[in-house]
């Protein structure tokens, strides 16, 4: 068994929304990768930039170039001189020359290569026979802000998590069961639902956010009861995409409304206080570390979760985790560029006591290999849409990963005390 890599190939594909992407192919003496990367519609300032000149054609090119010569003959196993080597051909501190999208396909591809040099699915070369925790999906229900078009919420996405699952399969079909119930509502209350959904497949409705959260709270209520395990509500308000840095202020254009960083932090704690949030993903502007860490500490019994603000960057995780700002970070391995830089981040989310996230981006591909990092990563949370295509192929590989593990599967703990009180 050999994972000497032996050829290197880069084309363009279309993702999710029909833009262009990259994907990759690696072969070695004995197997074979193929990798494509996401992309996100809300992005954060931090995240490193994705294609040369923002030409997709321009990425494959360079590969062709300038990077596929270069790695053929290498040990597809030796993951970090794999990354290290991107990194110097590259040059730079945010992938602009060579593109992150384009690192990331690479550095995927050749784990995935070599997991199939082995015989082994991508979790269990990852993360070895202690990868056998299963994360809690958090689901997408309802979408707004950048995910929406025309008249919808302000806060970017409305999430379910099915705290009191037992089994991934469990968890699965619980979102699923809330999504639906969610639609049957407004299609039953809104004469002017569509039944439109959104990029990643959540509904998009002619509905402000109080009556999001109104709906959230309602369907939360009927399918914990309905499944006889409970399920929590949360949110991501991807607050840059709200952030008016001129004017130092939040716009809720739907809404009519704008808040001072002040207004805006009693309202998300209202919010959460409110309506048992378990979930808050970026309630404030990406340099606003400060409110992030007040957010913490008060809201001590929910996830405060930095996307935008964290972007899978280990420098600023770690100056976040100095500051005690959020206690949760979102792992888009895009955002960063490579599989190691990735992982970097999730270790040291863990070592810290910060929960891990794995994420998928609004733009993505049916591909379904953050299943696997959620688990090889150890996170106890992925988070991705509840149905559409790309989101789907992610929680049927979780189901199979459980199945695979049978009797070793376990769903992981998510650390809040509230939910290991039991499941109230
Ligand atoms: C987010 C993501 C995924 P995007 O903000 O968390 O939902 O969106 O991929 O557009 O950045
Ligand atoms: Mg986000």
């Amino acid at each position: 068994m050999s994972t000497e890599i032996t050829q290197v190939i880069a084309r363009r594909i279309f993702n999710s929304r029909g833009d262009e992407t990259i994907e990759v192919d690696i072969e070695t003496r004995s197997g074979f990768g193929r990798a494509a990367a996401p992309a996100g519609a809300s992005k954060g300032l931090a995240e490193v930039k994705y294609y040369p000149k923002d030409s997709v054609l321009d990425a494959v090119r360079l590969v062709e170039t300038s990077i596929a010569h270069r790695l053929i003959g290498m040990d597809a196993s030796q993951q970090e001189e794999i990354d290290a080597l991107l990194h110097e051909i590259d040059g730079t501190d945010n992938f602009s020359k060579i593109g992150g999208n384009t690192a990331y396909a690479v550095s995927l591809c050749a784990a995935k290569a070599t997991a199939d040099s082995h015989h082994a699915l991508l979790f269990e070369y990852l993360g070895g026979y202690l990868a056998y925790e299963l994360p809690y999906p958090l689901g997408n229900v309802l979408s707004g802000g950048r995910h929406a078009h025309g008249r919808a919420p302000d806060i970017q996405e409305f999430l379910v998590l099915p705290v009191g699952a037992e089994s991934f399969w469990d968890a699965a079909k619980a979102n699923v069961a809330f999504h639906r119930r969610v639609g049957e509502m407004l299609r039953r209350t809104r004469k002017t639902f569509t039944s439109g959904r959104s990029d990643e497949g959540a509904w998009i409705a002619d509905i402000n956010n109080d009556e999001a959260f109104e709906l959230m709270a309602q369907a939360c209520r009927e399918v914990s009861k309905q499944l006889g395990f409970k399920c929590r509500i949360g949110i991501d308000i991807a607050a840059s995409t709200l952030w008016d840095s001129e004017h130092e202020c939040y716009r809720y254009s739907h809404a009519g409304v704008k808040k001072t960083p002040e207004e805006q932090v009693e309202y998300v704690l209202d919010l959460i206080e409110r309506y048992s949030l378990v979930y808050v993903e970026d309630p404030f502007h990406e340099e606003d570390y400060r409110n992030f860490t007040w957010l913490t500490k008060t809201a001590d019994d929910c996830l405060i979760c930095g996307d935008d603000l964290f972007a899978t960057n280990v420098e600023r995780l770690r100056h976040g985790i100095e500051q005690s700002a959020g206690n949760s970070v979102i792992i888009k391995p895009n955002q960063i560029g490579t599989l190691t830089d990735a992982w970097e981040a999730a270790k040291t989310a863990r070592e810290a006591l910060y929960a891990p996230i794995v994420s998928h981006r609004s733009g993505d591909t049916v591909n379904a290999e953050i299943s696997h990092l959620a688990v090889a990563f150890h996170c106890p949370i992925i988070k991705t849409g509840v149905i559409e295509g790309a989101r789907i192929a992610k929680i049927n590989e979780l189901i199979r990963i459980e199945d695979t593990l049978r009797k070793r599967a376990k769903m992981a703990e998510i650390p809040l005390r509230a939910l290991t009180r039991g499941n109230e």
